[in-house]
């Protein structure tokens, strides 16, 4: 008798708080997407085998980058390709807790190939868990290194040629042919039977992960309907059909038995050394043109993609540079194919700078209301936040401790002959706020930016004038 269980398993979050949006039940999944069935395998083999608390999730690059929305377990978000070297790293430091990496097949065994081998190699006490989906699933449907011969997709669109392409990489083959792996399987999504087959893989490379046994690596062939053009019960019948042919299911390793558990070396960590590196004392820091007082200005600009977030951010940092000032600038877009978010942090210093990253903003720029709604309470005391009316419709309950201010940028953009150029016109206005950064400097930073686009030039250095009145207008009214 099998006991059917019926609602969330524990280690999912009761709602995914952590989604951008209004919608906190579902998962950013395409309906028929294999990453929402292994996801609740994980999840109730966590619950299950009690790992939910001491398992850290590696989550890099792919369509399941947003794992962590989902999981109440602890977990990390890591480049393309490099969660088996992340997970070296944690393993090594903290071996009282079990690591599970998720990769794609793009990130896997293409761009992350050596990082796999060398993990397993080694021998790390870590699970790989490998989505096969033979294509490129969050960037469009590319071909993958595991793309099927003939198989049609945006980079082969006459299909996967052998003599040009070469075969699909088996990954399972090739990783129990080293010695130190202990378990090796691949199994597939794609009918009821196999889930169950899947589900009893993923429980058994966990329980070696948590005796401590060594390296499990189990693939998962799994549907990715978008990418396939087909329906989700068509793409498990073409993984049923043409999949499972070029990738025979079943155990490729398996020596757990005969391996007795690690012991791990214990990690030196030295708290001094580490705050030496993030914190240097004053008499490394070069100060550049600019006096070395304690000035440090923090940027955060938030929109989605092709709104010129990122180039903003470029500008305001070519600015600063210009100007002797220290900075740097953290890009970060939404990695998703359906409706990608963009943001970037700038921090600009008469100091060198010990992070990138902006927690608190000095100024913030907001382009769009899933960006209003994930960073408004990320404002400094006492900062200014200048937002896009045209793209926000509410500002929900309003952060106190800052300036708030709404411009109808797009608007004006759009009546100033180009909505695009709505990024500059936002680039005049803040540049209001950061006195330390001359006009010059600004002017300078367009120009670099449109050396190559002579034509458009123009219009954006008259909306970035037309920015700088615009707010001036607005705070001069305000007061
Ligand atoms: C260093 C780097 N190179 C390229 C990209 C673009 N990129 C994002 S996801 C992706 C492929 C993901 O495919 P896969 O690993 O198969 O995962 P899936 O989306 O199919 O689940 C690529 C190439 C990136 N984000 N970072
Ligand atoms: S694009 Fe493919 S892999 Fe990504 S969520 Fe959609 S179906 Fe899944």
């Amino acid at each position: 008798m099998r006991k059917v269980v019926f609602g969330k398993p524990g280690a999912f979050f009761d709602l995914f708080e952590r989604r951008p949006g209004q919608i906190k039940t579902n998962m950013h999944y395409c309906p028929g997407c294999g990453h929402g069935i292994l996801h609740k395998l994980i999840a109730e083999a966590l619950s299950d085998l009690d790992m939910q608390k001491d398992t850290i999730m590696v989550w890099p690059v792919g369509c399941s980058v947003f794992g962590y929305y989902y999981f109440d377990a602890p977990g990390i978000s890591v480049p393309h390709g490099r969660a088996p070297a992340v997970a070296t790293g944690i393993v090594r430091s903290r071996p009282d807790f079990n690591v599970v990496c998720y990769q794609g097949d793009g990130d896997l065994a293409a761009i992350g190939l050596n990082e796999l081998i060398q993990a397993a190699n080694r021998g790390e006490n870590i699970t790989v868990l490998f989505v096969n989906n033979a294509t490129y699933g969050m960037t469009g449907g590319q071909m993958a290194p595991t793309t099927l011969p003939g198989q049609k997709t945006q980079t082969s669109p006459y299909g996967r040629s052998i003599e040009n392409e070469g075969y699909p990489m088996k990954i399972c083959e090739m990783v129990s042919a080293l010695d130190s792996p202990v378990y090796v399987e691949r199994v597939a999504l794609s009918t009821p039977a196999h889930i169950r087959k899947a589900r009893a893989a993923l429980r058994k490379a966990f329980s070696y992960t948590k005796e401590k046994k060594g390296f499990s690596l189990v693939e998962f062939l799994s549907a990715c309907p978008v990418n396939l053009k087909m329906s989700a019960e068509e793409s498990d019948k073409w993984i049923q059909e043409k999949m499972i042919a070029h990738f025979p299911l079943g155990i490729y390793k398996d020596v757990g038995a005969d391996r007795n558990p690690k012991t791990p070396a214990t990690p030196e960590y030295d708290k001094a050394i580490v705050k030496d590196i993030l914190y240097p004392q004053d008499d490394e820091l070069g100060a550049g043109a600019v006096p070395a007082d304690d000035f440090i200005f923090k940027i955060k600009c938030a929109g989605f993609g092709g709104q010129g977030i990122l180039s903003m951010g470029l500008m305001i940092a070519e600015a600063a540079h210009q100007q002797g000032f220290q900075v740097t600038w953290l890009p970060s877009y939404g990695p998703e194919m359906r409706g990608g978010t963009a943001n970037c942090s700038v921090v600009v210093s008469s100091r060198k700078i010990p992070s990138p990253i902006v927690e608190k903003a000095d100024l913030m720029i907001i382009f769009s209301q899933l960006a209003m709604d994930k960073f408004k309470n990320g404002m400094e005391d006492g900062g200014t936040m200048i937002y896009d009316e045209n793209n926000v419709v509410s500002l929900g309950e309003k952060p106190a401790n800052c300036r708030i201010i709404g411009m109808n940028a797009s608007e004006i953009a759009k009546n100033l002959g180009d909505a695009r150029i709505a990024n500059t016109l936002m680039l005049g206005a803040m540049s209001v706020f950061m006195r330390r950064i001359s006009r010059s400097s600004f002017l300078k930073a367009i120009r670099k930016s449109f050396a190559r686009k002579e034509k458009v030039l123009d219009i954006n250095l008259r909306a970035f004038g037309e920015g700088e009145k615009t707010i001036s207008k607005a705070v001069a009214e305000k007061i």
